[in-house]
């Protein structure tokens, strides 16, 4: 499998962590955001969004992260990461949705505003915007925190994609300000990912 990944993009790095705890090997292509290289024709013959990841699968060609997992997944029947048992898999589901849907807008407004735009040149941090994306945050970490509580991960006994779903934006916790104090149920858990293996190999090298 060949996947089009940014080490340094969430969503690129939620399909590493599917590959790497699946023990999938995949031939990883890096593709420069900056330098637009998602934008060119034949990138976008693939994945018209021109985003990352885009998997090409010996000529299947599959984009949007969440469906990447779970087809590296449902190529190893079996697997924990997504249970065969019925309810059990849609709650995975559920979760991967809602982080979609959710949880990547409420973190992504702070990843721009805290941490993206001065980087990218864009200016300062814009008060308002930040004020807006910490609201978003909250509304959204409180679910997040309450589902964790008395809970090792998020659905069932052992990770799942949806641990990797809804962690991977949180690798910016910290320079992007995301205001995590008071919820302590997402800091043990995430505690709990980081120690995965899958986690620890595909953390990118951060720039200053
Ligand atoms: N829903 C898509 C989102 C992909 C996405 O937003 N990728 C970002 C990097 S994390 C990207 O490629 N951005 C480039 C752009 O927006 O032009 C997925 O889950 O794969």
């Amino acid at each position: 499998m060949k996947l089009y990944v940014n080490p340094m993009s969430p969503n690129s790095r939620k399909a590493l962590l599917a590959a790497h705890d699946l023990g999938i090997p995949v031939e990883a292509q890096v593709v420069d955001l900056v330098k637009g290289e998602t934008k060119t024709p034949a990138y976008l013959k693939m994945n018209p969004n021109g985003m990352v990841p885009t998997l090409d699968d010996d000529g299947f060609v599959l984009w949007e992260s969440n469906a990447i997992m779970q087809y590296m997944a449902s190529t190893k029947p079996g697997n924990a990461l997504l249970p065969d048992e019925p309810k059990a898999r849609a709650d995975v589901l559920r979760w991967q949705s809602w982080e979609l849907a959710h949880w990547d807008p409420a973190c992504g407004t702070l990843i721009w505003e805290n941490m993206l735009k001065q980087a990218f040149g864009a200016g300062a941090a814009d008060p308002v915007a930040v004020k807006a994306g910490e609201e978003k945050f909250h509304r959204f970490a409180r679910i997040l925190d309450a589902r964790l509580a008395g809970r090792e991960w998020v659905v069932g006994a052992a990770p799942t994609l949806a641990d990797y779903s809804l962690a991977s934006y949180l690798m910016y916790a910290q320079p992007a300000k995301m205001p995590l104090d008071s919820y302590s149920n997402i800091k043990r858990w995430l505690g709990n990912v980081e120690k995965r293996e899958a986690w620890k190999a595909t953390q990118p090298r951060m720039p200053a």
